[in-house]
Order: C-alpha cells, then sequence, then structure tokens
C-alpha cells in the first residue's frame, strides 16, 4: 500500500480532557506520523463549510455548535493507507459501539461527542487539509 496522507480533528471533548497527548499516542502506535498539527477554534461559518455535507441532516445545528464549543486540534497524518488505518484506529463514530483499544472508545462519550473526526477517502483528505492548512504550511512538507 502507498504512503498517503489524511486529515484528523481532535474534537473540543477530547481537548477539554486534555485527551490530546492519548489520541496521538494511539495515531503513533498505530503505523501514522503527525507530519503537521496545530489548534483552531472554528467560528460557526468555518464549522457549517467543513460539514456542509451534513447540512440537510437533523443533528446538523447540534454538531456545529458542539465543533465551536472549544478548540480543536487540526492534524495531517501520513503512513501507508494512511485513510484506512486512522479510520480504524478512530473506531465507530458512536463511541459507545466503538471497539476496545480504539480512540473514540477511549476518549469518546456518545456519537457526537466522539473525539476524533478522520477523513473518509483520499479525495477528502486533500480537501480537509486544504481547508485547514495552507500552501506555506503544506510546502514545507513535501
Ligand atoms: P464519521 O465519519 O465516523 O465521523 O461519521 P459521519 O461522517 O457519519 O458523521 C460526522 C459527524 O456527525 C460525526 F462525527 C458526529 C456527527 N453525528 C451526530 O452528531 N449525530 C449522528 O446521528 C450522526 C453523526
Amino acid at each position: 500500500m502507498a504512503i498517503e496522507r489524511t486529515f484528523s480533528i481532535i474534537k473540543p471533548d477530547a481537548v477539554r480532557k486534555s485527551a490530546v497527548g492519548g489520541v496521538v499516542a494511539l495515531l503513533e502506535k498505530a503505523g501514522l506520523r503527525v507530519v503537521a498539527m496545530k489548534t483552531v477554534w472554528m467560528t460557526k461559518a468555518q464549522a457549517e463549510g467543513f460539514y456542509a455535507v451534513h447540512r440537510e441532516r437533523g443533528f446538523f445545528g447540534d454538531l456545529v455548535k458542539f465543533m465551536t464549543s472549544g478548540p480543536c486540534v487540526v492534524q495531517v497524518l501520513e503512513g501507508e493507507g494512511a485513510v484506512l488505518k486512522n479510520r480504524e484506529v478512530m473506531g465507530a463514530t458512536d463511541s459507545k459501539k466503538a471497539a476496545a483499544g480504539t480512540i473514540r472508545a477511549a476518549f469518546g462519550t456518545d456519537i457526537e461527542q466522539n473525539a476524533v473526526h478522520g477523513s473518509d477517502s483520499a479525495d477528502n483528505a486533500k480537501i480537509e487539509i486544504n481547508f485547514f492548512f495552507s500552501g506555506a504550511e503544506l510546502a514545507a512538507l513535501s
């Protein structure tokens, strides 16, 4: 499998409980390298833009409120099959159903407060990385 990049968000619930280090430890243990990382506190417009694909869903308003409730840590991760690897180590969307050993089982609470976001495809990873990281920030990585 080729080396690829994916995008990750450590969500406000995990940042609030000082789980940034714990999340990164599980990502690294899974074979993912952190190649860029910064803290951002999203505006309502940014969160609505990032989750635009979900705007017709009933949970959209609450999701935007949650994602803007405090700072997040956004990351670019790299590794073999990074998109899939990250999804595996994240665990199921609903933290209550996430398998033991996954990030959401360790640090999430429920389907909304689920500790992390991860891109679901290489194409979306590119879009999401470019949503948060500038060309200058990424140029140093290539
Ligand atoms: P995932 O890819 O696992 O992050 O999950 P989805 O893309 O299906 O959902 C995106 C986010 O919407 C989830 F991380 C949490 C939120 N969500 C809810 O708050 N309620 C729901 O019923 C479904 C999703």
